[in-house]
C-alpha cells in the first residue's frame, strides 16, 4: 500500500520512540514533509522492546514525560511513582493517536544505509526491504540502549530450553512456573527481572559478573492530589530539571562530603536512602562524583545496607560492589537484596569462575561447573550510545563513512553533529548529557534545537548544515575534560564502551549537566549556529 519509497522528504526520522515521536510532531507543525522509520512494529522505542517482567522506568513518571503539550499533561494520570513498562508504552501509544502521529510512521522497516548527496544536497536512504527514499534532512533518533549486546556464547545453539534477551523481550507472556532458571548480569534490567522472576520460578541462579549498587527505589500508587499539585506547577517543575544536572526536580546538593561531620554524613544518606531513587545518595554532596573519599563514604553506606538485608554474609559480601559508587549506572529495585535470602535463589560469582559456554541442559562454568536450568535469560546489556548507529552504513561527504569517523570513538559537536555528515542529527547523540539524564528532558531539548535549526534555515534560505572539524574538535576536548575530572573514567562501564569487546575506551556521555549544555547549545543559537557551517542552494550549483 505505498509506503514511503521512491519519494523524496524534507526530513526523515529513523526510530519512533519518545524522540522520534517528538521530533515528527515539531517537523509537522512547521509544514514539513516528514517519515519516520520504525523497525518495531508499534511506538514506543525502549518502552517497546523492552518489556520483560518488572522492566520500570528509573526517573518519576510526572517528569519522564513531555511537556510541549499543556493538554497532555493535564490529561494523563500517572498512577505509580515509577511508572512501568505497560503504562508507558500506553503513554506513547496514546501521544501518537492523540496527535494522529501514526499516518507518517513506517513501522516493521530498518533502516540499513544512507548516502549523502551533495550535488542533490540530499540523503539518499536504503531500507531492509530493498526499498529507497531520499530527503533533505536526517534524523537519528535511534535511542542510546537500543542496540542490544547479543548474547554470543558458545554452545546456545545447543541449549534445549528457552532463553530471552531483556532488551528484545518477546510479546507472549513467559511461563515460569516450576522453571528453572538463569539470570546473567545484575545491571538495572537483571535486577528488575531478578525480583519478578525469583518469586515465580522453582529455583533462579543468577549469575554475576560485577556486583552493582541498587537504592530502594520506594515505589508506590501516586495520590490523585499529588499529581494535581504537580500539573499546578507543572512548567516551574519542568524548568528546575531542564536547568539542572540531571534533568531532576531535586534541589542540588549545596556542601562536600568533608563539610560535614560523620554523623552528619550518615543521617543524610540516610535520609536519600528513604527518599529512594537513583539519587538517594549521588544527591547527597556536591564531590560525589569527582572526589574518592566523599565517594568512599557513600559506598560504605550502601554496602552496609546490603549487609543488613541479605543475612548470609557471604553471600552479602559477593553482592556488595567496590567500584565507585554512580561511576556505573546506579540501579533502582523493589526488594532487590531480599531475594537472595530466599532458599530458591543462588548467587554465583562469574568473575571467579567464568562462562566457559552453554549446552543442552544448561551453562558450564570454566571450573567444569555446570548450572542446570530450563530458561536463561540474558540481562547483559546493550552497545550502547554508538550501537545504533553502527548497525547502519552511513556515508558522508565523499563516501566518509561513519564507523571510519568514529573509529576512535564518536567525534560530534554538542551530540547533535558529525563533521563530514551533513544535514544528519542525532538526538542525544554522543557528547550530550542524554544518558546521564532524564532522558526525556534532553530528547525535548534536543527536538527543539533541531526543529528550530530546521525552521531557521528555511528562512534563511539555506539547504546544508554541517558541524564544523574545528568546533567538533574544541567540543570532543572540552567533554573530555570536564570527565576527567571525575571518577567516571576508573570504572568498567558502557559510559565507556568497556562492556562491548573490541569497542574504544572513550567516555561518552556530557557530563557538565543538563542546565550547563542547555546554555552552551543556546550560545550556539543565539551566534547564529557559530560551529556550524551552514550553505545556501547557490553553494551546491557551484559544487
Ligand atoms: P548493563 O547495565 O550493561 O548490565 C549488563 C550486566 O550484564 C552487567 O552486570 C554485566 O556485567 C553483565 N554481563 C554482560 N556481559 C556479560 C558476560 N559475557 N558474562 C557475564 N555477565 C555479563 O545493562 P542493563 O540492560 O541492565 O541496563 C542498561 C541501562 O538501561 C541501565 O543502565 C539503565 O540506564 C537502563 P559487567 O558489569 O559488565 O561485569
Amino acid at each position: 500500500t505505498g509506503g514511503p519509497g521512491g519519494r523524496r522528504f524534507d526530513l526523515v526520522i529513523v526510530g519512533a520512540g519518545f524522540a522520534g515521536l517528538y521530533m515528527l510532531y515539531r517537523a509537522r507543525q512547521q509544514g514539513l514533509d516528514a517519515v519516520v522509520i520504525e523497525r518495531g512494529s508499534e511506538v514506543g522505542g525502549t518502552w517497546y522492546w523492552n518489556r520483560y517482567p518488572g522492566a520500570r522506568c528509573d526517573i518519576e513518571s510526572v517528569d519522564y514525560c513531555y511537556s510541549f503539550s499543556p493538554e497532555l499533561v493535564q490529561e494523563w494520570d500517572w498512577t505509580e511513582r515509577y511508572a512501568a513498562q505497560p503504562e508507558i508504552l500506553a503513554y506513547l501509544q496514546h501521544v501518537a493517536d492523540r496527535f494522529d502521529l501514526r499516518d507518517d510512521i513506517v513501522f516493521e522497516r530498518t533502516l540499513v544505509r544512507a548516502d549523502w548527496g551533495e550535488a542533490e544536497r540530499s540523503w539518499t536512504l536504503r531500507l531492509d526491504d530493498g526499498s529507497h527514499l531520499s530527503c533533505t534532512h536526517v534524523v537519528m533518533a535511534t535511542g542510546n540502549l537500543s542496540a542490544v549486546k547479543p548474547p554470543s556464547f558458545d554452545g546456545l545453539d545447543d541449549f534445549a530450553g528457552e532463553w530471552f534477551h531483556t532488551g528484545m523481550w518477546p510479546h507472549h507472556a513467559v511461563d515460569w512456573t516450576d522453571k528453572t532458571v538463569a539470570v546473567i548480569g545484575t545491571g538495572s534490567s537483571g535486577i528488575q527481572v531478578i525480583t519478578q522472576v525469583a518469586p515465580l520460578a522453582r529455583h533462579l541462579t543468577v549469575l554475576q559478573r560485577t556486583p552493582n549498587y541498587s537504592m530502594p527505589a520506594h515505589n508506590r500508587p501516586l495520590l490523585a492530589g499529588e499529581l494535581a499539585e504537580v500539573r499546578a506547577t507543572f512548567g516551574e517543575r519542568r524548568r528546575v530539571c531542564q536547568l539542572s544536572d540531571a534533568g531532576t526536580p531535586l534541589p542540588p546538593p549545596t556542601r562536600s562530603a568533608h563539610e560535614v561531620t560523620e554523623d552528619e554524613r550518615r543521617a543524610r544518606y540516610e535520609e536519600g536512602w528513604q527518599r529512594g531513587g537513583i539519587s538517594a545518595l549521588s544527591g547527597g554532596y556536591t564531590d560525589f562524583f569527582t572526589e574518592e573519599q566523599s565517594n568512599l563514604w557513600a559506598q560504605e553506606f550502601a554496602r552496609d545496607k546490603i549487609r543488613e538485608i541479605v543475612t548470609d554474609p557471604d553471600v552479602a559480601d559477593r553482592l556488595s560492589p567496590r567500584h565507585h559508587i554512580g561511576t556505573k549506572r546506579t540501579a533502582t529495585d523493589t526488594g532487590y537484596f531480599e531475594m537472595y535470602n530466599r532458599a530458591n535463589v543462588d548467587l554465583v560469582d562469574v568473575r571467579d569462575d567464568p562462562i566457559s559456554h552453554i549446552e543442552a541442559s544448561g551453562i558450564r562454568l570454566e571450573s567444569g561447573r555446570l548450572v542446570e536450568v530450563d530458561v536463561i535469560v540474558f540481562a547483559i546489556g546493550f552497545d550502547a550510545m554508538t550501537g545504533a548507529l553502527a548497525d547502519i552504513d552511513i556515508r558522508g561527504t565523499d563516501g566518509l563513512t561513519l564507523e571510519t569517523a568514529w573509529a576512535d570513538g564518536p567525534r560530534t559537536y554538542l551530540g547533535l553533529q558529525t563533521a563530514g555528515f551533513p544535514n544528519l542529527f542525532m538526538i542525544t547523540g554522543p557528547q550530550s548529557p542524554g544518558v546521564l539524564s532524564n532522558m526525556v528532558i534532553s530528547i525535548e531539548q534536543h527536538v527543539d534545537f533541531v526543529a528550530d535549526c530546521l525552521a531557521y534555515l528555511r528562512e534563511h534560505d539555506l539547504d546544508r548544515i554541517e558541524a564544523s572539524e574545528e568546533a567538533q574538535d574544541g567540543w570532543v576536548v572540552h567533554t573530555r575534560e570536564l570527565a576527567e575530572g571525575t571518577l567516571y573514567l576508573q570504572a568498567r562501564s558502557w559510559y565507556l564502551g568497556a562492556n562491548i569487546p573490541g569497542k574504544p575506551r572513550v567516555f561518552m556521555p556530557y557530563v557538565g549537566g543538563c542546565g550547563r549544555y542547555r546554555t552552551e547549545c543556546e550560545t550556539v543559537v543565539d551566534n547564529s549556529y557559530r560551529g556550524f557551517v551552514l550553505g545556501t542552494p547557490t553553494d551546491a550549483e557551484d559544487h
